[in-house]
């Protein structure tokens, strides 16, 4: 991955330069960049991924003498052409932050959680055979008494390799990632709708688009890239229109042509008023309605999971159920979402409303719909996800260029970690469920077990709320935690942290972090792990156009640190010693592949190590490249090439947006899924003849959906499972800012981040700030019936809320938001909710 200089004098983006003069990280001291120059230069440039969101947009980075001296937006990365956000722009910095943790520690001093005191340094030996210890003591005495939570940040081979763990290893399905808390409703969206998961189109749709209309996303802040996409097609293209759907105005309403601005939860009812309004004026698309169409209901009155008996749904037990109904009864069921009914419910105004319907009435215009996390954390996220798709699939804008339905993602990995290779309680690699015979079987013969050898995995583990309602409970007896910051992510913290908890179950239970700087979740920790971050190690991100990146290992971690991999396989040597499988020792079956016999050690190379267990994983996706051909069969059968992956060393040239195919031997890429046409121009060619009935579908083919055909389901209008009301009169909303990522680990350590945002704020409507007798600067408590939180108004933020909502971001955890946040969750999809629940705002 060597630049040429031709590529680099194509980079368009300012060059960042970083000074990491005079500090050595070989001597494990951290390393420390507070002198920016732009005179010095790198001695080369290395093609990387931004570890940041989704987006994935490319990174070039400057190398002085082993280390990171700069980092600029990579030109010739096909998902960000050479721009990068801020963020990017400083992502080498996160590194250098001087509190880096160089080696393991190990509490002594229990009485000390929740701090990091009471920790002492120890070897790696030393700690994890602690860990394995540990581990095998609470799986001895109750196997449901361990958990692994895992990460969108993890790369794939550490997905992979700690979900083979779980799931192969300790035949445990209480494996989940933070991307529960982010993308679960997407995935059972996506599930309900099409049976495939991700989405159908790609960036480039932004650039062709005549209409887009943001459902709850801010993407200004939260994939600014993408944004600058957006704003570039606009301000480029007469005509083009932006609405924003939103419960808060904020930096992508800003050149928006429209800000819908609806009270919380009542975008269910909008996207059924425009349902019903294509229906009733036969404005839909006939054609490809009754060629590619099937019409549902489902379950209706699912409760909101918000007591601690949990959820009507058993663990393992879908919560929802569909069944066919025709045309006929879909439209009988939307008949009452009148623009005149659904503006009076949700505050919109009916002629908004009806603008928006009209564009999609329009079969000249082409249409991208774009959201995140306002949709999807939402009590009925599976359903909003639903209800956006039948737009969509109503007016046949789909897997078009420049017109689909875009769910994006929020971590880098979400997608080709957290959802693709099996690191939910209910997932096997490449989207298979362990509660499906067939699938556990096609597991049994990639990861050569014995036949049946997985069914005791047959139900899904705990989910992430469950997972740490149990913590709180004392039920869990072992958790390891990597690439996330539970401690301060989680919805309702006080069920373990805060004035009401006992913190009982914290206590009880023996913690492992593995994370690159002390957190809220160190804190409780009995082990905190040193990791290689970033591009201290080699890893894969798979982003949210399904575009699959390598980067490389640029320089060594400091310390002791180590990459996550190394310790979960060298954790899995000791847990597994001395249990067999099929009369073999269990852990040469599981990861001989990956240990150095002569060096008794994992493989060093980091090349290597990779490429083995992605080569590994992609038999999952490229079923007719295993040797057996019994894999090949029910591959074919399950038609996993769908989801088709190309060689380790294809991806170290260029990412690509999978499904690849290989069209007389060069891989390619593919942009829009389902669709008909030359596959060097990005089109799916059906899967090329494999699933497709070639003749039978017109232009596009939904090969994966049953039948072919992707399903419109009805879903109503159900309201929130806490509204404001005279003892807690406003709604809180929370989110993000433009220049933090997540819990601020890591980019409250980048000095010029952490300036531009040194801490949170309570944004409030200037009215409501009258009311209350408070203005901009004051401090006041925010108390829900939980928790409560003391933090500084802000009326002139970038955001602006309507009366009666204020909106918190979560970076900051002297501010603990999530002390105050509601854990009710999507009985489907079990996502929390973490963008409304009703507060008090008292002056502090
Ligand atoms: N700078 C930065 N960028 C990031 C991240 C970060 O931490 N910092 N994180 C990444 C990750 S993991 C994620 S998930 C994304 C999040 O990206 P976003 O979802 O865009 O951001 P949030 O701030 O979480 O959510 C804000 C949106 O929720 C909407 N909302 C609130 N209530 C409702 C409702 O009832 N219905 C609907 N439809 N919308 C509602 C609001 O209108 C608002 O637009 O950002 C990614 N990018
Ligand atoms: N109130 C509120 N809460 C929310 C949300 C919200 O909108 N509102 N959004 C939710 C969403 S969408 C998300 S995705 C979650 C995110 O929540 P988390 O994933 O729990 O939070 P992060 O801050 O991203 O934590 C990542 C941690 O990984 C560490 N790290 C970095 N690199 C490495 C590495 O290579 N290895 C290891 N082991 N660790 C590393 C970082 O230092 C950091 O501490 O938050 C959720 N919580
Ligand atoms: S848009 Fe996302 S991926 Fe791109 S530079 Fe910014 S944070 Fe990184
Ligand atoms: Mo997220």
């Amino acid at each position: 991955m060597e630049l040429k200089r031709r590529t680099l004098l194509k980079a368009t983006a300012v060059t960042l330069t970083m000074a990491a003069a005079g500090c050595s990280q070989s001597e494990g001291k951290p390393v420390t960049a507070e002198k920016a120059t732009d005179t010095v230069e790198p001695d080369e440039w290395k093609r990387s991924v931004c570890r940041f969101c989704g987006t994935g947009c490319g990174i070039l980075i400057g190398i002085k003498e082993g280390k990171i001296i700069a980092t600029k937006g990579d030109p010739d990365n096909r998902s960000n052409k050479g721009l990068n956000c801020i963020k990017g722009y400083y992502v080498g910095k996160i590194l250098f932050g001087k509190d880096r943790i160089t080696k393991p520690l190990i509490r002594e001093d229990k009485t000390k959680k929740g701090t990091m005191e009471g920790f002492r340094e120890a070897s790696w030996e030393e700690a994890l055979d602690l860990v394995a210890n540990k581990m095998a003591e609470a799986h001895t005495e109750n196997p449901k008494s361990i958990a692994f939570w895992g990460s969108g940040q993890q790369t794939i081979t550490e997905g992979y390799a700690s979900a083979k763990l779980w799931k192969a290893g300790m035949l445990n399905n209480n494996i989940d990632p933070n991307a529960r808390l982010c993308m679960a409703s997407a995935v059972t969206g996506f599930m309900s709708t099409f049976q495939s998961d991700e989405p159908m189109g790609v960036y480039a749709d932004l650039d062709q688009t005549d209409v887009f209309v943001t459902w709850g996303a801010n993407v200004a802040e939260m994939h600014p890239v993408l944004y600058s996409r957006l704003t570039a097609r606009k301000l480029s293209t007469p005509g083009v229109m932006h609405y924003d759907l939103t419960t808060r105005k904020s930096r992508t309403s800003e050149i928006a042509d429209a800000t819908l601005v609806f009270r919380p939860q009542t975008d269910l009812a909008i996207a059924n008023a425009i349902a019903n309004y294509l229906i009733q004026n036969e404005k839909y698309d006939k054609k490809f309605v009754k060629e590619h169409i099937q019409f549902k209901a489902g379950t209706e009155n699912l409760g909101h999971s918000l007591e601690d008996d949990y959820d009507m749904s058993e663990i393992g037990q879908a919560a929802d159920k569909n069944w066919t109904i025709t045309f006929e009864e879909y439209k009988e069921k939307l008949r009452e979402y009148t623009f005149e009914k659904v503006s009076e419910l949700s505050g919109v105004p009916a002629k908004d409303i009806e603008a928006l319907a009209m564009e999609f009435a329009d079969p000249n215009k082409k249409v991208v719909s774009l959201w995140t996390m306002g949709v999807n954390q939402h009590t009925r996220g599976t359903w909003m996800n639903n209800l956006i798709y039948n737009l969509h699939l109503l007016t046949g804008k789909i897997s078009k260029p420049g017109s689909g339905p875009f769910s994006l993602t929020g971590q880098p990995s979400a997608c080709g970690t957290a959802r693709e290779v099996g690191v939910f309680s209910h997932r096997l690699p490449a989207d298979m469920v362990v509660n499906n015979p067939e699938h556990r079987h096609y597991a049994e013969l990639v990861w050569n077990l014995p036949k049946g050898y997985l069914d005791p995995i047959e139900k899904p583990g705990l989910h992430t709320v469950k997972m740490f309602r149990e913590l709180g409970n004392g039920n869990i007896k072992f958790l390891w935690s990597m690439s996330n910051n539970w401690g301060q992510s989680l919805p309702k913290l006080n069920r373990f942290l805060g004035k009401d908890a006992d913190g009982k179950g914290v206590l009880d239970a023996f913690i492992v972090v593995s994370d690159g700087y002390p957190t809220k979740s160190t804190e409780l920790a009995d082990v905190v792990l040193p990791v290689a971050m970033w591009v201290e190690r080699e890893g894969q991100f798979g982003n949210a156009e399904r575009r699959t990146n390598i980067f490389e290992k640029v320089v060594e971690p400091p310390g002791e640190a180590k990459h996550d991999l190394w310790a979960i396989i060298q954790v899995a040597k000791r847990i597994l010693s001395g249990r067999d499988i099929g009369g073999k020792p269990a852990f040469d079956v599981l990861f001989g592949n990956v240990w150095d016999h002569e060096q008794d050690d994992v493989i060093k190379d980091e090349r290597e190590l990779n490429k083995t267990l992605f080569e590994e994983y992609r038999l999952f996706t490229n079923p007719h490249e295993h040797p057996n051909k019994e894999v090949q069969e029910l591959g074919k059968k399950l038609k996993l090439t769908a989801k088709q992956l190309a060689p380790y060393e294809e991806y170290l040239k260029q990412g690509l947006t999978w499904p690849v195919r290989n069209v007389n031997g060069e891989w390619m890429e593919t942009s829009w899924r389902y669709a008909d046409g030359k596959q060097e121009e990005g089109f799916d060619q059906y899967g090329i003849s494999e699933f497709g009935e070639k003749g039978k579908y017109q232009n596009i083919d939904f090969y994966k959906s049953a039948e072919h055909r992707p399903s419109v389901i009805f879903r109503p209008f159900e309201d929130a499972p806490e509204i404001p009301d005279a003892d807690y009169p406003f709604w809180l909303c929370t989110g993000r800012v433009l220049e933090h990522w997540h819990t601020g680990t890591m980019t409250r350590r980048v000095p010029e981040l952490h300036r531009a945002v040194p801490e949170a704020f309570c944004e409030i409507n200037p009215e409501d700030a009258e009311s209350l007798g408070v203005k901009r600067g004051d401090m006041v408590k925010v108390i829900s019936r939980r928790g409560e939180v003391t933090i500084k108004v802000e009326t002139k933020g970038t955001g602006v809320p309507p009366k009666g909502l204020v909106y918190v971001p979560f970076f900051a955890e002297e501010t603990l938001i999530n002390l105050v946040t509601l854990d009710a969750y999507c009985p489907i999809s079990k996502q929390p909710d973490f963008k409304k629940c009703a507060v008090k705002i008292v002056k502090a």
